[in-house]
């Protein structure tokens, strides 16, 4: 097999779990660092099937999406599995994974845009390790049109982002719980503890968020599994927004 490449988005957390699971199953691969909304320019020019991040090219295939990567990266190399054998651990493992897709990691990006939205010097820390083709200082000098993209595109309202908040001690019972039932944080990792737990690195980059999530048991599942999320974004979003995770019990 020629060496799978990995497209990415430095700081992208579905990004961040394709690269763990790829590392997990002893896969040897080229990672290309694209920023945002080029991306989609690279990625349609190369005929990936999806315009977002991550992409991988594996095996003559080209394949878009966290999720059809941990099912393809599953076929490609059974060992050590993603997904249990048994039918129905199975199914809840899709369930969390499609969970920590469609609404966590959905959350933690919307998140994440807004806190930018207020303060872009930190995105520079995302950029460590990178190879972007520019220098970082004037990638984030010349940030402000591809900031103004993302909050369009994924729908960064200020009235969402309060929600997800609101959401957010919810989001961590529910993590929680699925670590105590065992159907995450087990030996092997699977593909929903890489999905989760990559959202929840991203996450714990946001100095407002990581007092709530990295003593907890999803943290700790963070942490293990991805434990060196690049990126550091100083205290920046509404005291008010925050209270539902500073709220005791
Ligand atoms: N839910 C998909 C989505 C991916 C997604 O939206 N990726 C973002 C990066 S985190 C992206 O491609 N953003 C660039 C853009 O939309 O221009 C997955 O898990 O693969």
């Amino acid at each position: 097999m020629s060496r799978p490449t990995l497209y990415v988005i430095p700081g992208s957390h579905p990004a961040m779990a394709a690269r763990r699971m790829l590392e997990h199953k002893g896969i040897d691969y080229k990672r290309r660092d694209l920023l945002p909304v080029v991306s989609r320019g690279v990625l349609k020019v190369m005929r990936f099937p999806g315009v977002t991040i991550p992409s991988l090219r594996i095996d003559g295939r080209r394949i878009t999406g966290s999720r059809e990567i941990s099912k393809a990266l599953d076929q490609i190399k059974p060992d050590p599995p993603l997904f249990p054998a048994d039918p129905a651990q199975r199914v809840q493992v899709e369930d969390a994974e499609r969970w920590g897709d469609e609404i966590l990691q959905n959350g933690v990006r919307r998140i994440l845009w807004n806190a930018i939205k207020r303060d872009r010097a930190p995105l520079r820390s995302y950029l460590d390790g990178a190879r972007i083709g520019v220098p970082h200082g004037m990638a984030v000098a010349t940030a402000a049109p591809i900031i103004a993209a993302e909050l369009r595109i994924n729908d960064v309202t200020d009235g969402a982002v309060e929600a997800d908040l609101a959401a957010f001690p919810g989001w961590l019972d529910r993590i929680d719980g699925w670590i105590e039932g065992g159907v995450l944080g087990g030996e092997p990792p699977n593909a929903a503890d890489f999905q989760i737990a990559a959202a929840l690195g991203l996450a714990m980059t946001l100095d407002d968020l990581r007092p709530a999530i990295e003593a907890r048991p999803a943290g700790q599942l963070s942490n293990r599994l991805v434990p060196d999320f690049p990126g550091k974004v100083p205290p920046v979003l509404p005291a008010e927004w925050l209270e539902p995770l500073t709220a005791p019990g």
